[in-house]
């Protein structure tokens, strides 16, 4: 599957990967500068679908470079995707938008067996 992880902003971005019926949602919501929860646990091996929802002001994203997911959405809107966690472990959450991450938009994503 292609999905660009960094890719050009000003140009078309790419479609999230697509929600699974029947996954359970976790839901983060986007703000400047933070994620809530800052901490989301998942089952490894379960079909889990990620809402992201944007209550800023600006464009963010919820990247999780180590599982190659990425999920972008615009002030105001949600996105949504599926993945499967196959190996437990911590995997950085950061919003990948330039000084995000920095200003504090960074979460743990703790795969449990
Ligand atoms: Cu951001």
């Amino acid at each position: 599957m292609h999905r660009s992880m960094w890719g050009d902003r000003g140009g078309e971005l790419d479609r999230p990967p697509s929600p699974q019926p029947g996954a359970p949602d976790v839901v983060v919501v986007a703000t400047e500068f933070a994620f809530e929860p800052a901490e989301v646990r998942l089952r490894a091996g379960e079909t889990t679908t990620v809402v992201l929802d944007n209550a800023g002001a600006l464009i963010h994203d919820l990247t999780i470079a180590d599982l190659g997911f990425q999920l972008i959405a615009d002030p105001g809107a949600v996105a949504a995707g599926s993945f499967v966690a196959a190996e437990a472990g911590r995997f950085e959450i950061r919003c990948s938008i330039p000084g995000h991450a920095e200003a504090g938009m960074t979460a743990m994503l703790i795969v449990a067996r």
